[in-house]
């Protein structure tokens, strides 16, 4: 338990038909039975009651009560269900402020639940990605992590490693130690190959996975004219950017979400790249490469009737980049792949090739898959680790291998936020108790 009693409006704050007014610690129960003429307040019982101020009745109530650990938080919890009009909501949660309790902080109900124990670091995550998620597949993958896939994900590579580490010690620290068998470079180099296989393709699903969810940054990338802006009026199916025969017409960025079958594009239509002496077009070009260099796609426009030596020099800028090419004005002549026509919102071609391309990635959504920039960052330290355990096996001694190997799983266990050292020790002595 965490001391005091806090409280927070759960609900949105908008007119609407209830309210939930929260409470978590250990005096809540006690505060509804100061502020209202509820007397009974029993665990998973929901009340029918009144809340008074200075004598007078605020609000008719339905009040829940959880008694802890069974609640979200393990702590004795109350759930005011009041009207919905966001004067009683707010009065109701002043009358709490004056009888005992404080103001939650944004997410310290969550918090508790985490620090009590009920979750691990992931599955607060999830919680939080699960209230912000937009879309079927970033709710999908909350939803897991709200029930452990992480944990799941994780668990068989912890006790790997921790098996590992533990194996290692008992060779530096009881050689004489016959029940076990001795741990040498070619036992650890396969298992750690193993390991770092399994690692890297739950950072390249993870990776992937992402795409699914938050979308591919898309740039629309051509010299002036070939129809860029139409495009991007196409995919988005209205007119955002300015479209005319006058080259150079983008100079700002314009930006736009469009959503296909398998994917989502944040797109954003460029200025044409080319030389030009005009101040405010040669910004819109900066703007254009720098936009093209943090983009996750391309797509690259030309017009198979008009190839020319800026064409070669977009091909170059653009050939390290996950890019896609296409012809547009094809109906005034196609080109060798993929040809639409922007003009006449013919651009069905496109649009089959970028559903096809990650039809395969949405089936992620079904599997356990990391679920945020945090995790797949410490996963990469992880990985980062045991590749410099790898490459430095045959060169150091084993107790440095273990000192890259415990910064490893340390890294795993602050993915999903437990004490790392404790887990470790305990598996440890349980190896050191074997028969002895
Ligand atoms: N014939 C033809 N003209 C097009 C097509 N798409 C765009 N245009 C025309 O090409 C000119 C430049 O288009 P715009 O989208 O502004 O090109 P941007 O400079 O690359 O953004 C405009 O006059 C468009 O109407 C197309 O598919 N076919
Ligand atoms: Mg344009």
């Amino acid at each position: 338990m965490l001391g005091d009693t806090i409280c927070a409006i759960s609900t949105a704050l908008k007119d609407g038909a209830i309210s939930i007014v929260r409470m978590s610690g250990e005096e809540s129960f006690e505060i509804v039975k100061k502020i209202s003429d509820i007397k009974k307040t029993e665990a998973n019982t929901i009340v029918y009651g009144h809340i008074f101020n200075n004598g007078e009745i605020v609000d008719e109530v339905l009040v829940s009560f959880f008694k802890g650990p069974k609640s979200y938080t393990r702590e004795n919890m109350v759930e005011i269900n009041c009207h919905g009009g966001v004067y009683v909501t707010r009065l109701i949660l002043n009358i709490l402020l004056e009888n005992g309790c404080r103001i939650a902080e944004a997410g310290e109900f969550t918090k508790r639940a985490y620090l009590n124990g009920r979750i691990n670091l992931s599955e607060a995550d999830s919680i939080n990605d699960l209230i912000k998620a937009e879309n079927k597949y970033q709710a999908k993958s909350a939803i897991r992590g709200i029930n452990g896939s992480v944990e799941r994900l994780l668990t068989p590579i912890m006790d790997e490693l921790r098996e590992m580490i533990s194996r290692i010690e008992v060779t530096i620290d009881y050689p004489e130690y016959e029940d076990l068998e001795e741990m040498t470079n070619d036992i650890i180099r396969p298992e750690l190959k193993k390991m770092i296989g399994d690692i890297e393709e739950m950072i390249d699903k993870a990776e992937r996975f992402r795409v699914i969810k938050d979308g591919l940054k898309t740039v629309i990338i051509g010299k002036p004219n070939v129809g860029k802006s139409s495009l991007l009026n196409a995919l988005l199916e209205k007119d955002k950017a300015i479209v005319t025969d006058i080259a150079g017409t983008t100079r700002d960025l314009v930006e736009g979400k469009v959503n296909l079958k398998n994917i989502s594009l944040n797109l954003i239509d460029t200025a044409g790249i080319r030389e030009s002496d005009d101040v405010i077009e040669k910004i819109g070009i900066e703007k254009s490469k720098e936009a093209l260099s943090e983009a996750e796609l391309v797509i690259l426009v030309m017009n198979a009737n008009d190839m020319d030596k800026e064409d070669e020099e977009l091909l170059k800028l653009t050939e390290n980049k996950k890019r896609i090419i296409v012809y547009n004005k094809s109906d005034i002549k196609k080109g060798e792949g993929i040809n639409i026509s922007a003009r006449n919102n013919d651009i069905k071609e496109l649009i089959d090739k970028l559903d096809n391309d990650y039809k395969d990635d949405v089936s992620l959504a079904d599997e356990d898959v990391l679920n945020n920039e945090r995790q797949i960052a410490l996963m990469k330290n992880t990985l980062n680790e045991l590749n410099n355990c790898l490459k430095d096996l045959d060169n150091v001694s084993l107790d440095i291998i273990t000192g890259s190997l415990t910064a490893a799983y340390h890294y795993l266990c602050e993915i999903l936020g437990i004490e790392y050292q404790e887990d470790l020790i305990d598996h440890m002595f349980k190896h050191f108790c074997l028969g002895k």
